[in-house]
Order: C-alpha cells, then structure tokens, then sequence
C-alpha cells in the first residue's frame, strides 16, 4: 500500500505523512489501547467541541453511545470551517481530521487551551477509528466527508439545506487497535462530562446511551448543565455533609492566564477533596497551581487566626493539613501553553501560574474572612481542633511505637498469622466475630492464609477523630495486622499482605461492617485500594441439598438472591432440591467455607477500586457521615444493591 513509493496517489500521501506512525504506536498519542484509550478518544472529540465552547460559540453538546459502540458527538458551534486550505489543497476540514497536529494550533490567538494527552487532535481519532463520519452545518448548508482508518473514503460534498451551524462527528473505534475492548463505559463518560459541566459554567452536554431504553424505547440520558460553575462543583462534593460556609468563590487573570477557585468546609475529617484542574484536565499529580494554592490557603488562615486572636501566641502555625481538613476545593486554571509533567502527564509545570494563584487566594480568601467573621471563625476552629488532633495521633503512635519496641511479637493477639513471609502471595481475611474467625481458622491455608477476627462493630471513623480512631481496639489491630500504619507514616510497601480481604456474612449487618471496614481504608490506606490489594470475599447465601438425602453434601451453591429462582427452574422441576439458606459463615462447616469462599481456584473475590474518586467520595461520607437524611436515602435507593464505592 502506502509502503510502495510507485503506487500512491493523492490521499496515500495524506495516510503516510499523517497518519501512519498513530497507527504504529498508538500508546504515544493516547496513552494506551485499554479501556482509557477507548474513552480517551470521545475526550478528544468534545473537547474540540469544548473549545468552541470556550471560544464562545457553541453552547451545546450532544454525546451519544450507539448500540454498537460507536459514538456521535455533535456540537451547535460555527461548523469545521470547509474552505479549501491554502496549503494543502483540500478542505480545511478534511485537513483537520487526516493530517497530525492539525488542531487549532493554527488557529490563531488563544483558540486552543487543551494540553496533555488532550488535544493531541482529531485527527489521531479518525487515524484509530475504523470508520468516521463528519457532518458540518454551515453558511446555511450541510456537508459530509467520510474517513476509514485514516483515509478519505467519501470526498466532502453537500448534503443538504442546514437552518443552523455545528459540526457532529461520529466514529468507531477500530477493533483492530483496541483489541483488549471497544464497550463504551457509561459511568466513565458521565464522570467526565459532569466534571467538564462545572469546569465551564453554563456549558450544556447531553449523554445519550442508546444500549439502554426506557418502556418508552428513549434511550438512557443524562444532562449535564453548572450554572453555578465550579461553586456548584464544590457543593456537589460536599452533599450530604454538614458546612461550615458558604461555597467561596474568586477568580483572576493576568497576561499568563487565568485561575478560578471555589472552597467549602464542611465537618468531615477527610482532604481528599482539593482538586485541581488546567485547561480542564484534571491534573491528579498536581503542579504549581495546587502548590500556590495551598501555600497561600495556609498563609492566609494562618495570619487571620493570629490578627484576630484565634491562635495564641504560644500555639504554633496551623499546618497545611489542618487548614485542609474537611475542605472541598476547585482550583481551575487555563493557560496559553500548558506543560503537563510526571508519570501520567498530569502534573502542571508551568512556573508562572504559581504566584497568580497565590495573589488570587491570599486576596480572595483573605477578604472573605474578613467580611465573614462567624463562618471565618469556624473555619479556624476546625483548622484548630485537627491540629490538637493531630498532635494527639502523633502521640497515641508513638506510644503504639514504643510497645513495639518492648515486645518484638507486637501483632494483635486475635491474628491467626500465615506462615508465608512473602507479602506478593499472603492474604489476609478480616472476619467478623470470633465464632466466623474460629471457623476461618480451621478452613484456611495457614501457608498464605492469615485470620484476623473482629471483636464487635468496627468504629466509624467518619465519626471519629483520627487520634481516637486509629487508638481504638479494632482498628488498631487492623494497622499493625496490615503493617502498613498510617498518616506521615504509611507505607504501602510495607503492607504485609497484598490481598486483604473483607469476609463478612450476607445479611445487612455484614453490609454495615463492610461499609465500615471500606470506609476505613478509603480514609486511612487509599493507596492499598488503588492498589487493587483490597477484597470483598463472596460467600454463597444458599445451599442446595438433595431431598431425602442423609448425605449433608451440598449439589450446588447460590451467591445471590436472584440466581436461586433461576437455578431451580432450570435444575429442579420435579423439586427435588431442599433449599437451605446460610444467615452466616458460622453456619457453614469449615469444609464448606474453605470450597465456596476461600480455596483460590473455586472462590470469586470482588476487587474494589476507586474509578471515579468523585463518586466514591460522595458515597463514603453520604454513607457514614453526620447528615442522618442523605443516608436514609442512600440506603433506601440502594437497600438490594449496597455495591459501595466501585466493586
Ligand atoms: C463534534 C466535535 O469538533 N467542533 C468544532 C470548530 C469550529 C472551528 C474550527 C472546530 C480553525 C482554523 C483549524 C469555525 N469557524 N465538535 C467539533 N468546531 N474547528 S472543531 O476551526 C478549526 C481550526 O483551522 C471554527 C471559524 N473558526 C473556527
């Protein structure tokens, strides 16, 4: 094909000098072929939508997910312009998809603010998609171009009268490259869209999932539209908490860009939620416009509370973390040319942006507490009470320290330990009650399989304070049992088993120790469920027996409620089954427990992990936090399907 010099024409040359090497490492342009350069690609579609956004001139964006796995994103912006291109002799839109690089970097003065991955362009889109479909409305008329692997398959040519403008891309991702999967997640592209809603308030796109209808045959849709910006993103983090102020929002710009902030405290004990974009890319590393942020955050609280008293003279400065804790902030920045840095290209480097952010909090925030004494006061009450705290944990550790010193067999007494000494294949299994822990015992391994049985309900440590947490019985047996402890001092590498596993009963009082225990991780080790080292153990909830039968054998087990009328109608129609339901592990022998629950090839184990970090969030403090209503109904719309974070 394009390889032969002698046989090429026109639009070979277009594949060769634009699109080949995509093809050939498509990992370089969009980061891998899994399941994120799959969704990487609709990234790349509406954020050039997005820019015509931000351009001003496009206030709407359909994205729809066929039943095939392809996808539509159309936009109501001024349409791919279709004049022929000066230089390369096509139009401007057919350069616009076949040739590399030829995003809006031509597009003259502060047209393009995607970075990163982002903005690689649409072009490495049409290179990985085996098909593409560009329909654009413009000067009062409709045009249509077509692409496969690349190359031009359909010339653009009129299509008909158009009333409005836009421009609406459809594709489908090449099977050939993404081999792993080409299913589209709904969950990932809703996440995406929400967080792009808030970062460009007013900004309305519109998800359509045609794999799932209603009675009435519409697909699954979802709006996602933030007049209120990123004060509605704060306020969507912090549903379901108690607030300490209302969201407090500032913005400036100068002649490197600009930067937008929104803060809320509210009472929880966590920091998870400070979070910073540029150019609407999340940059999970963060970078110089998280570092002026939170140098001036603490700055500024810190001066207050001295000006007005609040802290003595003898008290020393509030740390960072402490003017952190319980905060939910938006940083948003938009540059000219972002520099994206560290392991995953999410780390903003551009020095400049630092000292804007910085002069932006110090004053913003500044006047606001100024303005806003009763809310300022509990913001550094807060601030306060997580230093004293902290002072406290720092206390209780080291005195946990200092028991170890004296005796070199500090693992809690409860913990049946295995005999491997290799973490990469022991795991542990954290059971509740000493009768489930006594039958654990007898079922395990004891070559890779370690016991830990709970005494009682695990503390929710949403509830807690850290110092009083992580000193309570339970859940200090679970740190010096895990071995990775926690705060300034844990270590992910130090985890003593890289598969710790929640085995709980199947009733609602096993849901509740697993929300707990999860709750637990998610605040004090994340790294071990980002890790992928946290489990949920899958215990059957039914057994069933042949009737008449001495024998206690068990022909087949059930794992949840919806299998059993299915298993019956299929194995038992003359009803020759007896159906016997476990309430607990107890109930089962340890022969049983071993085989359904244990044993690694029979076993099924759900993986927890953090997908979507918003989400989980959301779902661990509207799960375990103070608000009593938000809870009711949580569990209320999820009582059959308490899933908790991503399982
Ligand atoms: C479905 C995805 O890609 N929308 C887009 C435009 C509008 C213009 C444009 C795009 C300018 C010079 C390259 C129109 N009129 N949605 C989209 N809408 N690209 S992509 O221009 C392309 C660049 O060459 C546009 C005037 N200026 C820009």
């Amino acid at each position: 094909m394009a390889s032969n010099p002698n046989h090429y024409d026109g639009s070979d040359i277009q594949v060769l000098k634009g699109l080949e090497p995509v093809r050939k490492r498509p990992g370089m342009y969009i980061g891998s072929t899994g399941p994120q350069g799959l969704h990487h690609l609709v990234y790349e579609v509406v954020d050039n939508a997005v820019d015509e956004a931000l351009a001003g001139f496009c206030t709407n964006i359909d994205v729809t997910i066929h039943e095939d796995n392809s996808i539509t994103v159309d936009d109501n912006g001024r349409g791919i312009p279709i004049d022929k291109h000066p230089k390369e002799k096509i139009p401007t839109v057919e350069v616009v998809l076949t040739i590399l690089h030829a995003g809006g970097k031509f597009g003259g003065d502060g047209y393009k603010v995607s970075g990163g991955l982002h903005g690689v362009g649409v072009s490495v889109v049409n290179a990985l998609s085996s098909r593409v479909e560009v329909v654009v409305r413009r000067d009062g008329k409709e045009y249509a171009i077509a692409f496969e692997r690349g190359k031009t398959v359909e010339k653009l040519h009129e299509v008909g009268k158009a009333k409005h403008t836009g421009t609406r891309v459809t594709f489908w991702p090449d099977p050939e490259i993404f081999r792993e999967t080409t299913v589209y997640n709904y969950d990932t592209l809703a996440a995406r869209f929400r967080e792009m809603s808030y970062l460009n308030r007013g900004l309305k796109i519109s998800l359509h999932d045609e794999r799932v209808r209603d009675a009435e045959g519409n697909p699954r849709t979802e709006v996602f539209l933030a007049n209120g910006g990123i004060v509605d993103f704060v306020k969507y983090l912090n549903d379901g908490k108690e607030t300490l102020n209302k969201p407090i929002y500032f913005a400036a710009d100068n002649e490197d860009g600009m930067v937008e902030v929104a803060l809320q405290w509210s009472t929880s004990y966590s920091t998870n939620s400070v979070m910073a974009f540029a150019n609407n890319i999340n940059t999970h590393e963060g970078g110089t416009h998280l570092d002026g942020f939170k140098q001036a955050l603490t700055r500024t609280i810190n001066e207050y509370a001295r000006n007005r008293g609040l802290l003595k003279e003898k008290d020393p400065n509030l740390s960072g973390d402490d003017a952190r804790e319980g905060l939910a902030a938006i940083i948003s920045v938009k540059l000219r040319e972002p520099q994206f840095e560290g392991q995953t290209k999410t780390k903003l480097g551009n020095t400049e942006i630092r000292g804007l952010v910085q002069t932006a909090v110090a004053q913003g925030l500044g006047e606001y507490l100024e303005e806003n004494p009763t809310p300022a006061k509990r913001i550094i009450d807060k601030a306060t009470q997580a230093l004293r705290a902290r002072e406290a944990a720092r206390k209780a550790r080291e005195l946990t320290r200092r028991k170890n010193v004296l005796d070199s067999l500090s693992l809690p007494g409860k913990l049946a330990d295995c005999a491997s000494k290799d973490a990469s294949l022991s795991e542990i299994f954290i059971v509740e009650g000493d009768s489930a822990g006594g039958s654990a015992k007898q079922a395990r391994d004891r070559q890779f399989q370690a016991i830990l049985p709970l005494r009682g309900k695990i503390l929710n440590v949403e509830k807690s304070n850290p110092a009083k947490a992580i000193s309570s019985d339970t859940i200090s047996s679970l740190i010096t049992a895990i071995g990775t402890n926690v705060g300034d001092d844990f270590d992910a590498d130090k985890a003593r088993y890289h598969r710790i596993i929640i085995m709980t009963d199947a009733d609602v009082d096993g849901a509740h120790i697993r929300c707990l225990l999860l709750t637990f991780f998610y605040r004090y080790m994340p790294e071990l469920i980002t890790r992928g080292y946290i489990y949920i153990a899958q215990p059957p909830i039914f057994g069933l027996k042949k009737k008449n039968s001495r024998s206690p054998k068990i022909e087949r087990y059930i794992y949840d409620e919806q299998a059993l009328s299915a298993t019956l109608a299929e194995y038992d129609d003359p009803g020759k089954f007896d159906v016997q339901r476990y309430k607990g592990l107890g109930e089962m022998d340890p022969e049983q427990l071993w085989e359904t629950t244990m044993e690694p090839a029979t076993r099924t184990l759900l993986q927890v992990n953090i997908d979507d970090a918003v989400e989980a969030e959301r779902v661990v403090s509207e799960l375990m936090g103070d608000l009593v209503e938000p809870r009711k109904e949580f569990i209320q719309n999820h009582a059959r399907d308490v899933r908790f974070l991503d399982i």
